[in-house]
């Protein structure tokens, strides 16, 4: 017989001015843990803008048996104060972390609070996370990782099930303020990725817990779980699932999806994330029949050599072929697009920018992006041993760019997007999260957004010709500055009353006890 315990599951605080989305991860292991008869109090802290001290307060007020946590790269040192000043007012119950940070991030936590904490357990926890409860044994759970007499020891792989549909639906007490903050609802049609790009913490993530790179719930199942919230009042949904197309059978799952969404009659607009090998004319014209509005492309770059590295298994003219039928249909499109990674070169980078100009209708959190090092990827790994990092921040490992034209761009470009990325921020994320506003407000947060993008591109254009120079790039980034300094205090104001009228608000940072 199981022993019912209690349990908080926490989404902690962030440090981040981006608004606040749900966790679903602990959402599933709120609604298991409740089929199993354990009592859970869920606090979503971050999206209740609750500070340290509050949740603090609320931990040792309900004083549970175990308390887990989720957290992310940017509540770590939250998480971490949090812990110890539990720890410091006599809670004596037990502490689980979990989710993809706290798996890759394993040894840092540890080495942090490695004695004040259970452990972690790794990779999908839905079975792991349960077993937990009963033996309340981080020891004799598999995929744990924990520190036992100061050494890290890690527990062999757990083996998680293929049925997604077996799983109880999420936990949605958070329902209230996902409306409130205009966040559409998060539904998970499908774990995993079938693609392995070398940069990508999906694909690693999975082998935490499995050998299927993709595992989907049936359309059934899926449509059901739309209809049970379309009926609570909800209106959109991000399904965020890394690939919603996993598998290669036709397209007979989406097409399946596609009209059994037809026969609910519900009315939703929703948001996914695809390949460009996923795009194909009649299947995206159906999506969007059925209330596909925008959609989450993993393009890259526009540079063949680059796309091998990164492993995406595509060519160039498949990413833009994928771009001019999304296009053709009216899919607002958020591109993911690395410019720059440590083997730049400045005409690779010429190359980026004529199809960034080409396809600058797509949404791009601005255009000094750069390669993201997050341990455990096969790019970070070789990376490490060809040219070696400066240090981390977060989950990201530093690394400067070899070529000295293209790093002096970088720095150029990076100075100008840094100013004015708490404006950037508010501006795209209406349009990237995306936000639950009407379709109206929708495009005139993404024209506010175009204007930005038209000005990063000119930008660009212009600072191109100084980079053997730093000095002349200083002198023409202060010059660049003056003359869009108006537009940029205009474009502010007129999100500011965006903001007020479509009842948005941005993320506070709640994170001092
Ligand atoms: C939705 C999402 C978000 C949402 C919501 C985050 C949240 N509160 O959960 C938003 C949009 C806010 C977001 C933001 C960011 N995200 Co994000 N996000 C995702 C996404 C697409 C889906 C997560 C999800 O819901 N999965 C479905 C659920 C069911 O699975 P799960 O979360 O993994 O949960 C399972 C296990 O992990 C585990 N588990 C989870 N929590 C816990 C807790 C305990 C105690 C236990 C035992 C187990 C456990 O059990 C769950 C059930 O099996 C993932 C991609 C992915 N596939 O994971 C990226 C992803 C996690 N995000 C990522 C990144 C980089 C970010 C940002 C830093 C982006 C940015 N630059 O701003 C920010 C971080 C902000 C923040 N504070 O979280 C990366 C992480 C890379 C890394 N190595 O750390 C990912 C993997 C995307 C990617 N392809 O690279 N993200
Ligand atoms: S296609 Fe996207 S989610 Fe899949 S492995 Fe590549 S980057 Fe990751």
């Amino acid at each position: 017989m199981t022993v019912s315990k209690k349990i908080v599951l926490l989404s902690p605080p962030a440090n981040t001015h981006r608004t606040p989305e749900e966790c679903l991860g602990l959402e599933y292991l709120a609604a298991e843990s409740i089929e199993c008869g354990h009592k859970v109090d869920y606090v979503d802290a971050w999206m209740s803008e609750m500070n340290l001290k509050q949740v603090g307060k609320i931990i040792l007020e309900k004083n549970p048996d175990v308390i887990g946590i989720s957290p992310s790269m940017d509540s770590f040192q939250i998480v971490i104060d949090l812990v110890l000043f539990l720890r410091s007012n006599q809670y004596k119950g037990q502490i689980v972390f979990g989710g993809i940070y706290a798996s890759f991030e394993a040894e840092s936590l540890l080495a942090a609070i490695g004695s004040q904490i259970d452990g972690i357990l790794t990779g999908e926890a839905d079975e792991t996370f349960q077993e937990f409860l009963r033996t309340g044994k981080i020891c004799d759970v598999s995929g744990s990782i924990y520190q036992y007499q100061g050494r890290i020891i890690r527990n062999p792989r757990q083996k998680v099930s293929d049925n997604l549909d077996s799983l109880p639906l999420p936990l949605r007490e958070t329902f209230s303020l996902v409306r409130k903050l205009k966040t559409p609802s998060h539904v998970m049609g499908s774990r995993g990725c079938r693609g392995n790009c070398s940069f990508c913490s999906v694909a690693c993530y999975q082998q935490f817990s499995t050998e299927k790179r993709w595992r989907g719930r049936s359309p059934k199942n899926i449509v059901s779980e739309l209809v049970d919230l379309s009926k609570k009042g909800e209106d959109m949904v991000k399904l965020i699932d890394d690939n919603f197309f996993g598998q290669r059978d036709d397209k007979q799952r989406e097409k399946r999806f596609i009209q059994l969404l037809k026969d609910s009659g519900i009315n939703m607009r929703f948001r996914l994330s695809l390949r460009v090998d996923d795009v194909e004319d009649d299947i995206i014209e159906s999506f969007k029949q059925v209330g596909l509005f925008a959609v989450s492309l993993g393009v890259e770059s526009f540079v063949q050599k680059k796309l091998n590295d990164f492993a995406k298994g595509v060519t160039v003219k498949q990413n833009i072929r994928a771009l001019e039928i999304l296009h053709k249909h009216d899919i607002y499109v958020q591109m993911g697009h690395i410019m720059f990674w440590p083997f730049t070169t400045m005409a690779e980078i010429e190359e980026e920018l004529l199809f960034l100009e080409k396809f600058k209708w797509t949404v791009t959190k601005g255009i000094c992006t750069k390669l993201f090092l997050a341990d455990g990827t096969r790019i970070t790994k070789r990376l490490y041993s060809e040219i070696g990092f400066k240090g981390k921040e977060g989950a990201n490992n530093l690394y400067e760019i070899i070529d000295s034209k293209a790093n002096n761009f970088y720095y150029a470009l990076r100075s100008w997007t840094k100013e004015f990325s708490p404006l950037y921020e508010q501006v795209i994320d209406p349009v990237s999260s995306p936000k639950n506003v009407t379709q109206q407000m929708y495009e005139s947060f993404y024209k506010l957004y175009m204007r930005l993008k038209e000005m990063d591109l000119e930008v660009a254009k212009r600072l191109i010709p100084y980079v053997s120079d730093p000095i002349k790039l200083q002198k023409t980034l202060e010059q660049l500055r003056k003359e869009f300094s108006e537009s940029l205090v205009l474009i502010g104001n007129q999100t500011d009353h965006l903001y007020n009228q479509a009842g948005l608000s941005i993320g506070q940072c709640n994170t001092r006890i």
